[in-house]
This record gives C-alpha cells, sequence and structure tokens, in this order.
C-alpha cells in the first residue's frame, strides 16, 4: 500500500480523500493556491504545500507544479479528485512517467473515453445501446445530410471532446442543420481546442440516469447500482439519488449490465460512471463516461455500504477488489442536495463572502460533506459547491422527509445558497411521484407563469 498520497485539489473533496487516507493509515499531503492558504481542511492533511496563485490555471491545473511537489514531499501517488487534472490523459500519463501513480484509470482509457464519439465505438463494440447517431461525420456536404437524414430530425450536435452539456446545438430540420454544425464547430474549437463534432438523434424529455463502477488490475468488475441526476438546472445537478425512483428493475439491471460490459471493452480500472439517457418509453441509451469519480459518489456510498475512495486508491495501490458482485446489495434510499453559495432568486448568481453562520445539521440517516466551517471566506474564485447533505433511510418517502428536516436544520448567513430551492423541488408533486426529465427544473420552477 502507498505510504503517502498527495491530493491534487482542494475543498469538500480534498477533506474526503484526507479522510479516506486517514484512515487507510496513509499519510496525506495537499497542495493548495495563494487564495485558498490557511484554509482550515488543509490542516487535516498531514502536510500541505503552496503551488501558486488563486486562478486555477497558475495553481491547480500547473502539473508539473504538482508533479514536483508530489517528488518533494516523496508521495507515491496523486488523487486527482474531480474537476482539474481529474480527466486529462496526458497528466496521467506524465505522473506514471515520473514514477507516481495517478489514482485513476489508465491514460490510454482516459483518452479513448474522453473522446465521446470514440466512446461511442466501444460501446457499440460492447452491444451497449446506443443513441443513433455519427460518430465520423463525412466530409462530403450531400453525404452527411443523406446520413442525418436517415437518423431523422430533430438531431443534437456534440463535441466529441465536449461533455457535461458544453458545446451542443440542436437542429431541428434540415434548414437549420448547416448554420448549427458551424457554430456547434466554432464553439468546440473555442471551448476545447477541438472541432471535431458528432451527431446524435435528439432524446426528448429524457430522464439522466448513471451506473457507478469500480475496476481493479486484476479484471476485476463491479457495478454499485445506479444513481438519477436528471434533477438539474443548465447541466448542473441540484440533487442525485439512488436508487433512481424513474426506472423498473428490468432497467436497472440492463444498465448495470450495459456498464460492466462496456468498462471490460474499455479495458477500465479504477473507479467511473457510465451515463445513460432513458426514453420516454423507458428505453436506455449510452451516451458517456466519467473517467473520474463523482461529486455524487456519497449517494452510492450510503445504499451500498462501500467507501468509494478507500477501495479507488487500494487498486491504484495494486490491491484486489475484496467483494463479489453478489455481495452488492443497496440497501434503502439515498439522496444528495448540493448546497451552492448561490442566489436562487437572481438566477443562481454565485454569493461569495464570508459563512457568519454555519450551523451544520445531524441525526439519524444525515451525512454532510462540507470544507465549510463559521468564519470560512467563500472565494468567489471556484466552484460555487460549499457542502453536500446526504441522507440515507430505509424508503424514498423517509428520505425525503429527513432531507426537509435537515435542509431546514442547515443555517448558513449571510451568504445566500441553493437550500430554499432545493426545498421548494422536494414539495413538488412531480418530484414527489418521482415524474420528472431534465427540462423539469425551468418548466416546473423558473418559468414565470
Ligand atoms: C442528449 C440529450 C438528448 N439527446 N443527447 C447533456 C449533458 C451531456 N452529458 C448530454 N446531454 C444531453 N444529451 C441526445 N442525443 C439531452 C441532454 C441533456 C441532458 C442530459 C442529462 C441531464 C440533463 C440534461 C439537460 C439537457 C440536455
Amino acid at each position: 500500500m502507498f505510504k503517502r498520497i498527495l491530493i491534487a485539489n482542494r475543498g469538500e473533496i480534498a477533506l474526503r480523500i484526507i479522510r479516506a487516507c486517514r484512515e487507510l493509515g496513509i499519510e496525506s499531503v495537499c497542495v493548495f493556491s495563494e487564495e485558498d492558504r490557511g484554509a482550515d481542511y488543509l490542516k487535516l492533511a498531514d502536510k500541505a504545500i503552496c503551488i501558486g496563485g488563486a486562478a486555477p490555471k497558475n495553481s491547480y491545473l500547473k502539473s508539473d507544479r504538482i508533479i514536483a511537489a508530489a517528488e518533494v514531499s516523496g508521495a507515491e501517488a496523486i488523487h486527482p479528485g474531480y474537476g482539474f487534472l481529474a480527466e486529462n490523459h496526458q497528466f496521467a500519463e506524465k505522473c506514471r512517467t515520473c514514477n507516481i501513480e495517478f489514482i485513476g484509470p489508465s491514460a490510454d482509457a482516459m483518452r479513448q473515453l474522453g473522446d465521446k464519439a470514440s466512446a461511442r465505438g466501444i460501446a457499440k463494440k460492447a452491444k451497449v445501446p446506443i443513441v443513433p447517431g455519427i460518430e465520423t461525420l463525412p466530409e462530403d456536404e450531400e453525404e452527411l445530410m443523406v446520413a442525418v437524414e436517415k437518423i431523422g430530425f430533430p438531431v443534437m450536435i456534440k463535441a466529441a471532446a465536449g461533455g457535461g452539456g458544453r458545446g451542443m446545438r440542436i437542429a431541428h430540420s434540415k434548414t437549420h442543420f448547416k448554420a448549427a454544425l458551424s457554430q456547434a464547430s466554432q464553439e468546440a474549437e473555442a471551448a476545447f481546442g477541438n472541432k471535431t463534432l458528432y451527431i446524435e438523434k435528439l432524446i426528448e424529455k429524457p430522464k439522466h440516469v448513471e451506473v457507478q463502477i469500480i475496476a481493479d488490475n486484476h479484471n476485476n468488475i463491479r457495478h454499485l447500482g445506479e444513481r438519477d441526476c436528471t434533477l438539474q438546472r443548465r447541466h448542473q445537478k441540484l440533487l442525485e439519488e439512488s436508487p433512481s425512483p424513474m426506472i423498473d428493475s428490468r432497467t436497472r439491471r440492463d444498465l448495470c449490465t450495459y456498464a460492466v460490459r462496456l468498462a471490460k471493452t474499455a479495458s477500465y480500472s479504477s473507479a467511473g460512471t457510465v451515463e445513460f439517457l432513458v426514453d420516454e418509453k423507458g428505453k436506455p441509451y449510452f451516451i458517456e463516461v466519467n473517467a473520474r469519480i463523482q461529486v455524487e459518489h456519497p449517494v452510492t456510498e450510503e445504499v451500498s455500504g462501500y467507501d468509494l475512495i478507500r477501495e479507488q486508491i487500494r487498486v491504484a495501490a495494486g490491491e484486489s477488489l475484496e467483494f463479489t458482485q453478489r455481495s452488492v446489495q443497496p440497501t434503502g434510499h439515498a439522496i444528495e442536495a448540493r448546497i451552492n453559495a448561490e442566489d436562487p432568486a437572481a438566477n443562481f448568481r454565485p454569493s461569495a463572502g464570508p459563512l457568519d453562520k454555519f450551523r451544520v445539521p445531524g441525526g439519524p440517516g444525515v451525512r454532510v460533506d462540507t470544507h465549510g466551517y463559521q468564519g470560512m471566506r467563500v472565494s468567489p474564485k471556484y466552484d460555487s459547491l460549499i457542502a453536500k447533505l446526504i441522507v440515507h433511510r430505509p424508503t424514498r418517502e423517509e428520505a425525503i422527509r429527513t432531507m426537509k428536516r435537515a435542509l431546514r436544520e442547515f443555517e448558513i448567513a449571510p451568504i445566500k445558497t441553493t437550500i430554499p430551492f432545493i426545498l421548494r423541488v422536494l414539495d413538488h408533486p412531480d418530484f414527489v411521484a418521482g415524474k420528472i426529465d431534465t427540462g423539469f427544473v425551468e418548466r416546473a420552477l423558473l418559468s414565470d407563469v
């Protein structure tokens, strides 16, 4: 096992990894920016190293400085958390070239899955259903139009290097297609430095369900069930839950089988998530793979009882997964609410500033993952996530009730947060009935009628 791990991240996920290290008897070294100097969670690490200025490009994205920090501190592995360098295959490669283990998949798997068009190819090879579409666009315009008309409008034009909703365009008909294509291409070039596109048929009113997987380097792959992430606003998830209230047991079994088959075909190792859209008839389609630990991993930890960060570290050290697929028996219902420093009454504008009051809820079935504390300042320079409130109860009904109780107990002032908005969601009959799609928030809670 590793003796020392460097954490290339900040905030709640850095703290989550520090805690996992401590339980495994591993020393943690946490890097930080000038902006995060003095942050409380850094005191829980065994060592903290400043790597540069506030802007991520001057610190948390400075791969050479991070590797140098690992070398001078004697860390044998780097945990990237989520965001920043977590899905950067060149960084994973660099770490391993420097004889530092990158806690994540192989650089090759990351590269192949990071290209969403290529990920579709892997899914196809694994006989996992994909949205009808075109991975490699013919250069010839006529030929392309014939192929698109075969799929049928409306279609979605996506950036191969995209993901998480960036660089997408819908074309409703042939007349709008050419303009949408060139706009998407320009956007992709500007956002990702890669203008490669692919096309899919538009799935209308989909649900978003993802499967958690974990694989070791000894050919063992397990799934840990699904999470429903349908509830989001402008591609920002607000609330995630497991199991999904929107699918039947057959769909659930199919999704998990698909996820494992795809991971095997990609020679995947480490923790990962396979994302699917489920259409109005309940039919699932693979869309992309997230080759990292995700923000919402705690809901899976709660229902499965497994510590995903711990397992991720163990398999990176070459150890085998110690549990069989049959031993994965999810129990109860877990929900996570994302508490962001944003003002829902002002179009979710970031609301940075002091935490004069920060009282965290507790009691049965409540977990709070946060780096926040009374007296902290929320920086406007980073992601607005300040806490994740996770509840785990025997049934969904009880989980909703506990979530409402805990959200009302949470006191954060004077900055604004997403708490009142999430409380509105939890009272909406369509959410309670588990009958929503990805357009729910905009339609039911944000339209001014
Ligand atoms: C789609 C889609 C409809 N049809 N693909 C958005 C994020 C990215 N991961 C994939 N996304 C979508 N892809 C096809 N072919 C609709 C979305 C989508 C969406 C997906 C998941 C969760 C929320 C969403 C909100 C808007 C659009």
